[in-house]
């Protein structure tokens, strides 16, 4: 996260972290966030796994402030299966969604605490005003060519803009579908980068914290008046949900 200020995983407990082991160097690294969105199932964005990772490779972590620092509130899930959707288009990141399953023994993974909760799936209806303010987290670089991720959660807040704004003017060209949304920092502030794909844009409503994006791509980090780019989340309602009915 550019600008925003650190957290602590308590503020964002839908946070996850996703790592892939590489053989080669026989090691895991730290690959994108993700959303905890049921027990044993969590959202991330498709091009995190364009390398197409078998599920044995891949390593995901809830409950940490610090991503790399064990601590007690911690839950480690190897996957048992993930899905990339089957228009995820990887040049222009149209249906930047992936679903993954957690692998367990007894069909309960995560144990909800405060540390470890699920953020709310929106109705696939459901529009919220333009410039509503959400709310966006990770551990993700905190500038656009630091070489380093973030140690410690960072969250940062932005505001949805009006679609027909997000054009390819404002995103150096590049094409921005319906299953896209744009959000920023009217400051020019606050804004998602590299290492936060996959993590959740959530935005208040009712008292509950609702996904509406995936943080997705966009051109640089924070630089003033150009938005970040999120999947759409609300274009997916059907997708997540048979999936998961049928596994
Ligand atoms: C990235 O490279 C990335 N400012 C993600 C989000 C944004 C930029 C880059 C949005 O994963």
């Amino acid at each position: 996260i550019r600008g925003g200020q650190v957290s602590d995983i308590r503020e964002q407990p839908w946070q996850v972290a996703i790592n892939a082991y590489w053989p080669r160097s026989k090691a895991y690294s730290f690959r994108c966030g993700g959303v905890l969105i049921d027990s044993c199932w969590i959202l991330s964005a498709a091009h995190c796994f364009q390398e197409r990772f078998e599920e044995k490779h891949l390593q995901v972590v809830l409950g940490r402030t610090f991503r790399l620092q064990n601590s007690s509130s911690e839950q480690i899930f190897d996957v048992e299966k993930y899905w990339i959707h089957e228009q995820y288009d990887d040049e222009t990141y149209d249906n930047d969604i992936a679903l993954f399953k957690l692998k367990s023994e007894s069909g309960i993974c995560a144990i909800y605490s405060p540390e470890v909760l699920p953020a709310c799936l929106p109705e696939p209806n459901l529009a919220l005003p333009d410039w509503t303010e959400c709310e966006i987290s990770g551990y993700g670089k905190e500038e656009e060519f630091s070489p380093f991720y973030s140690e410690r959660i960072k969250r940062g807040m932005v505001r949805l803009w009006p679609q027909d704004q997000c054009v390819p003017e404002k995103l150096s060209g590049r094409l921005v579908t319906s299953n896209m949304l744009c959000a920023g920092d009217t400051r020019g502030l606050d804004d998602a980068c590299k290492g936060d794909s996959g993590g959740p844009l959530v935005c208040q409503k009712n008292g509950r914290m609702i996904l509406m994006g995936l943080i997705s791509w966009g051109d640089g980090c924070g630089k003033k008046d150009i938005p970040g780019v999120y999947t759409r989340v609300t274009k997916y309602s059907n997708w997540i949900s048979s999936r998961m009915r049928a596994n």
